[in-house]
């Protein structure tokens, strides 16, 4: 097999797929695309010109969880990320699109681009959309996760899913822009990150976005 993933290493999206291959122990190639400067031969692979996009022999395809769920079909004799039933599916795929489009916008696209990018491109960071970000709109939804996992150590099924790497990745972004989940008042969502970051996968990829994150920044 001959994958490439193009894309950022900061962005979320293609952590999340980063992370999908490297806990489903599937080989890749990371081509690094800027989702700010993108080569004319990009929009090929990736028509709306977001990161990531895949390229497997010469079938491409463009979005984190189509291509994740393309994999997950694909590989159907490696262990599920998915789920193992209709019902653990369709939770995995409602957590994760939760994750992408409820969470991103905050953690992401507000508490890390205004904290660790805008800086960096001499951008000012608007202080008062993070604050508002961090007190009036991440909390119902920390709140809503923690109710969600409940005592359990992986959101859907007992094992680890695309759920818990799709919320990890978001946090990760979030503490990339200095911001660490409040542990007394969502203690089991805290301790999953907390769990989610020392798995190996984690471990594989984090090291080098904090380098990256420091020379960006001009701290290394
Ligand atoms: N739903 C997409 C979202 C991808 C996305 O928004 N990527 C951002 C980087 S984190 C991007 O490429 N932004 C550039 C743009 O929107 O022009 C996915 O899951 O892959």
């Amino acid at each position: 097999m001959s994958l490439t993933l193009y894309g950022a290493p900061l962005s979320p999206f293609v952590r999340k797929v980063r992370l999908y291959l490297l806990e489903k122990g599937l080989d890749y190639r990371l081509e690094i695309v800027s989702p700010f400067a993108q080569p004319a031969w990009y929009r090929e692979l990736s028509p709306l010109g977001r990161v990531p996009a895949l390229r497997d022999g010469d079938f491409s395809l463009a979005d984190s969880s189509v291509i994740c769920q393309y994999l997950e079909d694909k590989h159907s004799e490696l262990a599920p990320l998915y789920g193992r039933d209709t019902n653990e599916r369709a939770q995995v795929r409602w957590l994760e699109k939760y994750a992408d489009y409820e969470l991103a916008p905050l953690s992401t696209f507000t508490v890390f681009r205004n904290r660790a990018l805008k800086p960096t491109m001499g951008q000012h960071c608007d202080e008062a959309a993070v604050q508002a970000a961090l007190t009036d709109k991440l909390p119902q939804h920390f709140n809503y996760l923690e109710k969600t996992l409940s005592g359990a150590e992986f959101f859907v099924g007992e094992r680890l899913t695309m759920a818990d790497i799709a919320f990890a990745s978001q946090l990760i972004n979030m503490e990339h822009g200095g911001e660490q989940l409040d542990a007394e008042r969502w203690p089991r969502l805290a301790a999953h990150y907390g769990r989610m970051k020392a798995r190996e996968s984690v471990q594989a990829v984090l090291p080098g976005e904090q380098k990256m994150l420091a020379k960006l920044s001009g701290r290394a």
